[in-house]
């Protein structure tokens, strides 16, 4: 049967330090991410963008930047993500900045509950984003979403999966990870966060790693990929707001798409934090697009 997968855009940088993250869903779109995945045999439906406020460029109040307007983006993020599932197919969410993981996670958190599934998110990302307001340095909300998802944010952007965290911890795995505040650090311990950072992918390798992250899944399971595109090295993708120098390289980060594609199980993903006004040439978009038709199976379907 063939897969449907719904394109949802939201056009926003309201979780972010620098503008421009909110011309990501355009961004992709002119690098062809429609008819890539039309190409290798999937079927597409793009829903154009969600609409929201705009962003304020306020300062932090009680630690946060914009939680009024983070609140609205996810809204919106939340109620189509939740429709498109309940019609059987997959949504992309087109960022926009991380925070938008938020309503995205948390519907299908709510999903994976209704339908007897286990959730399994993959987050690939050069930060950890499991900062809270009150250890937040930039009050940034795409540097809080995996907080909130655990339940552990500020209280109106926790709760939405119909349960008081959308995440346990061992649901969770950070594949290319290298840069951690110092209270992210803690948090992450206490917690009790399982952390694929960069230098283990330097010791163990793509292939160990991904065969490691990716071993209790089974027909049960949802996969949900939040792909941060800052994930890559800065010279591949220097489309970003916040890039990390370091990261996996274009082989590396493909390995690791097709190994999720292998699964068979990929029922989810956000694309978020293409900042075009950065870029050169749209090519952190044309990337992310190459990794997305790499984790819908097109390497696969070509051998
Ligand atoms: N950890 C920093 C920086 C950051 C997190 N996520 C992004 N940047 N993209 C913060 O502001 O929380
Ligand atoms: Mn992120
Ligand atoms: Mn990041």
């Amino acid at each position: 049967m063939v897969r449907t997968v719904s394109l949802i855009g939201a056009p926003t940088d309201v979780g972010a330090s620098v503008r421009g993250a909110g011309m990501g869903p355009d961004a992709l779109r002119v690098a062809g991410l429609y008819e890539t995945l039309t190409r290798i045999g999937m079927a597409v439906i793009d829903h154009g963008n969600l609409a929201g406020p705009p962003t304020p460029w306020a300062p932090p109040q009680g630690g946060v930047r914009h939680l009024e307007e983070v609140v609205a983006w996810n809204r919106s993020v939340f109620d189509r993500v939740a429709a498109v599932l309940a019609a059987g197919q997959v949504p992309l969410l087109m960022g926009g900045d991380h925070c938008l993981a938020i309503g995205s996670i948390s519907a299908v958190a709510r999903h994976c509950r209704y339908a007897k599934k286990k959730l399994r998110v993959l987050w690939l990302d050069a930060h950890s984003d499991v900062n809270n307001p009150a250890i937040s340095p930039s009050g940034n909300v795409h540097g809080m979403p995996v907080s909130c998802l655990l339940g552990q944010g500020p209280s109106q952007l926790v709760g939405w999966s119909g349960q008081p965290a959308a995440l346990a911890p061992a649901d969770l795995d950070f594949i290319g990870i290298r840069s951690v505040d110092a209270d992210e650090k803690e948090a992450i311990r206490e917690i009790g966060l399982s952390v694929y950072d960069m230098r283990h992918i330097d010791e163990h390798g793509m292939r160990n790693t991904m065969t490691e992250a990716l071993q209790d899944v089974d027909e049960d399971t949802h996969l949900h990929v939040s792909f941060d595109l800052d994930c890559l090295d800065p010279m591949d993708a220097p489309g970003v707001g916040t890039g990390v120098r370091g990261g996996p390289t274009y082989r590396e980060m493909q390995l690791c798409m097709e190994m999720i594609a292998d699964t068979g199980r990929l029922g989810s993903l956000d694309v978020v934090e293409i900042n075009p006004a950065l870029d050169v040439r749209n090519r952190t978009a044309e990337l992310a697009v190459d990794f997305v038709a790499s984790l819908f199976g097109a390497s696969t379907l070509a051998r």
